[in-house]
């Protein structure tokens, strides 16, 4: 197997970021963590969309419209279910995880899950901040790995050969910085 050193330069891909407006207070960090980590490896304002939905119920079916336009090389989801009182929270993040995982097999684009399933308002708040868990800058780099990953395996990666899959992913990296 052929691995090459390189950075991990994500410039020239596109990406399409579905974000809830439910909870914006946490999903509004989420889209600004993402953005930032999606630049971070390089790639423009101009190839990044950024389409905002009522609630996390609502992401899957933007996801697979989104990706199925085959003008992106992943779809980001972004999203809070927080339980607090309400049954709700079952059949959303359900539908949730299960559309978006769906979505993904229907359109044959990475679709990145990275809607928060929390208990309470504190955890999602946590897991949203960029100095802690991270999540929207996580789902960044999940997104990136999977698009560079999905060009290599279909034979369309001359310009990825500098993404080193034995350094480990972005996210490996993300998590040993901290
Ligand atoms: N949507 C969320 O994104 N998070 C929640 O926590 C939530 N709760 O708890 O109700 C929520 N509800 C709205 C839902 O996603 C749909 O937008 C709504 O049911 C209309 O279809």
């Amino acid at each position: 197997m052929k691995l090459r050193r390189g950075s991990h330069n994500a410039m020239g891909l596109r990406f399409g970021i579905v974000v809830a407006k439910f909870n914006k207070f946490v999903t509004s960090k989420l889209l600004k963590s993402c953005i930032e980590g999606l630049m971070k490896y390089g790639v423009a304002g101009v190839d990044i969309e950024v389409v905002r939905v009522p609630g996390a119920f609502e992401i899957p079916l933007v996801a697979r419209t989104l990706a199925s336009t085959k003008r992106l090389d992943a779809v980001i989801c972004l999203g809070a279910v927080i339980r607090g009182d309400t049954p709700h929270f079952d059949y959303i993040s359900a539908e949730a995880s299960r559309g978006i995982g769906q979505a993904a097999m229907d359109s044959d684009v990475p679709i990145i899950f990275g809607v928060l399933t929390t208990d309470t308002v504190a955890q999602a708040i946590e897991r949203a901040e960029p100095r802690k868990f991270n999540r929207g800058g996580e789902a960044a780099n999940s997104a990136i790995e999977m698009a560079m990953l999905m060009r290599m395996i279909r034979g369309d990666a001359d310009r990825l050969t500098s993404f080193k899959l034995t350094s480990g992913s972005a996210n490996s990296r993300a998590r040993r910085k901290r």
